[in-house]
C-alpha cells in the first residue's frame, strides 16, 4: 500500500506553481519557453533525485524509469503535462505529474517493489496552444504523428518545434516513438462541472471527445467608413461577426454534448475609420460522437460560404487538426473503480470533454484516466481550482491503481 505524503506532496505543488506563476494566480507556462524549461528542469531534478534512469526523446517528452523486480516486464506508465495554457490554472496537467512523482516517492519511503517496471512522464506540447498541435508529444510518442512533421511545426513567430526544443535543450536524442507498456493511468482535473455537482469525488474516465480544429480566413476590401455605402461593402469584420454567431448556434442543432469555440479572432487593418478587409478566426467543434463533429465541419464551411456571399467576401478554411473520440480500457476502469471502492471514495464513470494525452497512449496500451473535480467546473482559467483534500485522495487512489497495474 502506498500513501500519499500529503505535505510533501503539497510543497511540490507549491514549488512548481511558482514557476510561470501568474500575478493571479495561474500558471504562464506556454510549451518550450523558459518557463516551461524551469518546470522541466525542476523535473529531471526530481527524477534524479530518486535515483530514476531519466531519458529525453526527439519530441522533448521526459521519462524516468523506477526499475521493477523483473526488468523484462512491460512497465507501468504514469504522468501527464507541465505546460500550460497562456492564462492557466496551476492544476491542468500538473496534478497529474507531481501526483505520479509523489506515487514514486511514496514507493521509495515504504520500500515497497513492484514486479513491473513503472515509468512516469512529462508530454510535450499537451495543450497546443503555441503549436497548434495539441497532445503533440504523446502522439508522436504513439505513432500517431510523424516526428519530422512535428518538428516542423511553428508558432505565431514562425518558430518551428525543433527550435524551441534546441533554445531550451530538450532536443533530446532518444527515439520518439511506441514501446510496450503493459497499461497507462493519467490523474487529471476534470474541468468540467459534473463531479462537483454529483458530490463525488473521483471521475472514471471512459473516454474522450473527439475534435477538430479549424482556421477561417476571411478577405474583403478595405473602404473609407464614412462616403462608402454599406450595401456597396466588402466587410471582412462584418463576414466573419455573421458566421462566429451562426457558428456558436451550430450545437444545439446537433446532438446534446456538441460545443463549438471561437478562441482566437484578429481583424486587418485595425483602424477605427476604415471598412476592415480581413478578419482570421480559429473554430474548436467537439463531441463524443464523431459523425456530429463531422458534421459540425461541414457546417461551419457552410456558414463561413453564407456569410461571404452576404457581404461579398471571400474565404478560406484550414483544417489545422483533429482526434477521433476514444474508448479506454475496460479493465483498466475496472481496476481503478475497485480500488476506489477499497478507499471509500465516492465516485462516477464519465466521459472527458477535454482532449488528453492518453488518448494516443490508448491506441498502444490499455488506458484510462482518474479524474479530480473543478470547483466550479473552472479551468483554462487562472482561478482554477481543486480542494487539496481531493488532490490527496484522488492521488491515493491513482498510486494504489499504480501499484495494482504492476504487480498484475
Ligand atoms: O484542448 C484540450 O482539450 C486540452 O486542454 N489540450
Ligand atoms: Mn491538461
Ligand atoms: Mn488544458
Amino acid at each position: 500500500m502506498v500513501t500519499i505524503d500529503r505535505e510533501r506532496f503539497r510543497e511540490s505543488f507549491e514549488n512548481y506553481s511558482r514557476i510561470g506563476a501568474t500575478a493571479n494566480g495561474g500558471l504562464h507556462r506556454l510549451t518550450l519557453t523558459e518557463a516551461d524549461k524551469r518546470a522541466r528542469d525542476t523535473f529531471v531534478d526530481d527524477l534524479e533525485a530518486l535515483g530514476l534512469d531519466v531519458r529525453i526523446d526527439r519530441i522533448g517528452n521526459i521519462f524516468g524509469r523506477r526499475d521493477g523486480t523483473d526488468p523484462t516486464a512491460d512497465p507501468v506508465l504514469i504522468g501527464s503535462h507541465l505546460d500550460s495554457q497562456p492564462y492557466g490554472g496551476r492544476f491542468d496537467g500538473q496534478l497529474g505529474v507531481l501526483a505520479s512523482l509523489e506515487t514514486l516517492r511514496g514507493l521509495d519511503d515504504e520500500g515497497v517493489e513492484t514486479e513491473r517496471p513503472i515509468e512516469i512522464v512529462n508530454w510535450t506540447n499537451e495543450e497546443g496552444s503555441r503549436f497548434q498541435n495539441a497532445l503533440l508529444g504523446s502522439s508522436v510518442f504513439a505513432g500517431n504523428t510523424e516526428l519530422e512533421t512535428a518538428l516542423g511545426l511553428t508558432d505565431d513567430e514562425g518558430t518551428t518545434v525543433e527550435e524551441a526544443l534546441g533554445e531550451i535543450g530538450y532536443d533530446g536524442d532518444h527515439p520518439a516513438g511506441p514501446s510496450d507498456i503493459h497499461a497507462h493511468i493519467e490523474l487529471h482535473i476534470e474541468q468540467g462541472p459534473s463531479l462537483e455537482a454529483h458530490g463525488n469525488t473521483l471521475g472514471i474516465v471512459e473516454g474522450v471527445y473527439g475534435m477538430s480544429w479549424l482556421r477561417a480566413t476571411i478577405t474583403g476590401d478595405s473602404d473609407h467608413a464614412g462616403p462608402t455605402p454599406m450595401h456597396t461593402r466588402s466587410d471582412a469584420m462584418a463576414t466573419a461577426a455573421d458566421a462566429v454567431s451562426e457558428i456558436n448556434r451550430l450545437p444545439n442543432r446537433l446532438s446534446a454534448d456538441a460545443v463549438s469555440t471561437v478562441g482566437e479572432f484578429t481583424i486587418g487593418p485595425g483602424s477605427i475609420n476604415v471598412v476592415p478587409d480581413t478578419a482570421e478566426f480559429t473554430v474548436d467543434v467537439r463531441s463524443d460522437d464523431d459523425s456530429v463533429v463531422a458534421e459540425a465541419v461541414t457546417r461551419v464551411k457552410q456558414e463561413v460560404e453564407h456569410a461571404c456571399s452576404r457581404h461579398s467576401t471571400t474565404a478560406s478554411v484550414e483544417d489545422v487538426w483533429s482526434i477521433e473520440s476514444t474508448a479506454f480500457d475496460d479493465s483498466v476502469c475496472d481496476v481503478i473503480e475497485s480500488v476506489a471502492d477499497d478507499q471509500g471514495i465516492a465516485h462516477e464513470r464519465m466521459p472527458s470533454g477535454a482532449a488528453h494525452d492518453a488518448k494516443h497512449l490508448n491506441d498502444i496500451a490499455p488506458t484510462a484516466m482518474l479524474f479530480a473535480p473543478s470547483v466550479d467546473g473552472k479551468t483554462h482559467n487562472e482561478a482554477e481550482l481543486t480542494e487539496w483534500d481531493d488532490c490527496v485522495r484522488t492521488a491515493n487512489c491513482y498510486a494504489a491503481v499504480t501499484v495494482e497495474l504492476a504487480t498484475q
